[in-house]
């Protein structure tokens, strides 16, 4: 993926001063019917309000939250979301699951609570993962909620508590789907490309469906896209983007669904990014000075509390677990990148959350409740990074997020040329001393209380001359 925007991307670096958009000479495009279809951020509404929002929350529910990770007595250590997969459940076998579905301590509202609370400003749902199970009652499936003893429509309730409560509703979709006879892994025979032709009706018929019952959906976020059969059909991944686009307008499309001619997936033959923004970074994230050219594009980052599950699985002793404070620094460290943060929640078969995932959330929401301001609307600073944590900037507002206490009691500023530091203080405005130790360096006291947790810093930068254009530019 990476070796594709090489040319321009490696001229882009080289010419740091010079504007971004500037193209370098280089190599004629690859002719592409289904490339990128822009070569710059998306600067609409829709777009910013993606962008803006910053940290969202992920839910992964599906009928893999009933076994939790155990099958026949076994307890599988993978992503109990692929359990089906790990334990060779053959999908008849597998979808049997569904006379189980009956979730009574679900509480849409609950739900949508719990994330606001957070600070999560959008949610991402499974709305049919790898499994096939439809959390919606799709007619063109008879693997869904409908046919269970639930029988509510659990995508809708969600949708609407999310909505209620303020937050944007995006849509996980799963296009590989274990449960249709049609599905491929790859196009072999005449026969696989018939039946191949007929499961991407039905995903199409799939995406309309959601596309015109949720018109409230902002964001569709496309998966298991990753297989030989979906890069031979590059037209069909533009094609869905371009029917999203026309049934709702604004509508965002990740880079994953997309692959182009030559089967080139996220960044097209010509190193361009497809879809509106970049889905690569799961469970990891760009380094914050070796990746820098991420700030030229819009992407979003996912990330699991344990090192890798998604849904529910029962035994959270198998992995490392991630602490509230490593989680924001993952959220802070996605935003100063001008990245967003979204954070996993897997929930029980009941309806209900772990506590783990409950304390998560409110952990997080004491934090966002007094610190947020440094990760909404906020974007890559153009300052140079430093040990004690990340900067992010809204507008004038250069914020200082500062995870490490360094033992001085001093936190490095490096401005660039023409920039001057010239104070510092804390959100409620007490003032930190700011001592100039070199050109283009200084030092900002840490605040005499210790915080005891993370905190923010509002940094103020006096920009002087003209060689100010390269801080700003670096931030279109
Ligand atoms: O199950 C997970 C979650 O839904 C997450 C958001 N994405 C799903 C798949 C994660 C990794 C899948 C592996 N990576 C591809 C390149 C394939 O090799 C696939 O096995």
């Amino acid at each position: 993926m990476r070796k594709a925007f090489s040319s321009l991307l490696l001229a882009c670096a080289l010419t740091a001063g010079t504007a971004w958009g500037q193209a370098p000479a280089a190599k004629p495009d690859v002719p592409l019917k289904y490339g990128a279809t822009r070569f710059e951020k998306r600067q609409d509404d829709a777009m910013r309000k993606f962008r803006d929002n910053r940290l969202g929350a992920f839910i992964h529910w599906g009928l893999y939250a009933i076994p939790g990770g155990e099958w026949d007595g076994k307890v599988y250590r993978g992503a109990a979301e692929w359990l089906k997969s790990w334990a060779k459940v053959p999908s008849a076998e597998w979808l049997e699951l569904m006379k189980q579905w009956n979730p009574t301590r679900f509480d849409a509202r609950a739900w949508a609570k719990m994330m606001k609370n957070m600070g999560a400003r959008y949610v991402k749902i499974t709305t049919k993962h790898h499994e096939g199970f439809c959390l919606w009652p799709s007619k063109y499936s008879p693997y869904t909620v409908a046919h269970t003893p639930y029988g509510k429509d659990i995508l809708g309730e969600l949708v609407k508590a999310f909505n209620d409560e303020g937050l944007d509703v995006h849509f996980y979709f799963s296009v590989m789907d274990w449960s249709h006879p049609d599905w491929r892994y790859d196009i072999k025979t005449p026969e696989d490309s018939v039946a191949f032709r007929r499961f991407l009706a039905f995903t199409d018929n799939q995406l309309r469906e959601l596309a015109t019952r949720y018109p409230t959906v902002k964001d569709f976020w496309f998966d298991g896209t990753w297989d030989a059969s979906i890069k031979k059909n590059a037209w069909w991944t533009a094609h869905a983007e371009t029917m999203l686009k026309e049934l709702l307008p604004g509508v965002t499309v990740n880079s994953r669904l997309r692959a182009d001619d030559y089967g080139k997936r996220h960044f097209d033959s010509n190193g361009h990014l497809m879809g509106d923004y970049e889905s690569g970074y799961e469970r990891k994230l760009p380094d914050p000075v070796r990746d820098l050219r991420v700030t030229q594009w819009d992407w979003e980052a996912c990330m699991t509390l344990p090192e890798n599950q998604w849904g529910y699985h029962k035994d959270w002793s198998l992995s490392y677990v991630k602490t509230p404070v490593e989680v924001l620094d993952r959220i802070v460290h996605a935003v100063s990148m001008g990245g967003n943060m979204v954070v996993n929640f897997g929930p029980q078969a009941d309806g209900d959350f772990r506590p783990e995932e409950k304390e998560m959330a409110e952990a997080l929401g004491r934090w966002t409740a007094r610190y947020g301001t440094c990760l909404y609307g906020c974007d890559y600073a153009g300052l140079p990074k430093q040990d004690w944590g990340y900067y992010t900037r809204r507008g004038d507002d250069v914020f200082m997020v500062v995870f490490n206490r360094p033992y001085s009691g001093w936190l490095t500023v490096k401005t660039n040329k023409g920039q001057r530091a010239t104070a510092a203080a804390l959100l409620d405005g007490t003032p930190l001393r700011v001592v100039e130790t070199t050109s283009n360096e200084y030092n900002v006291a840490m605040p005499s209380a210790d915080p005891g947790e993370p905190f923010v810093i509002r940094l103020t930068l006096t920009t002087t001359g003209k060689a100010n254009n390269q801080y700003r530019e670096a931030l279109t």
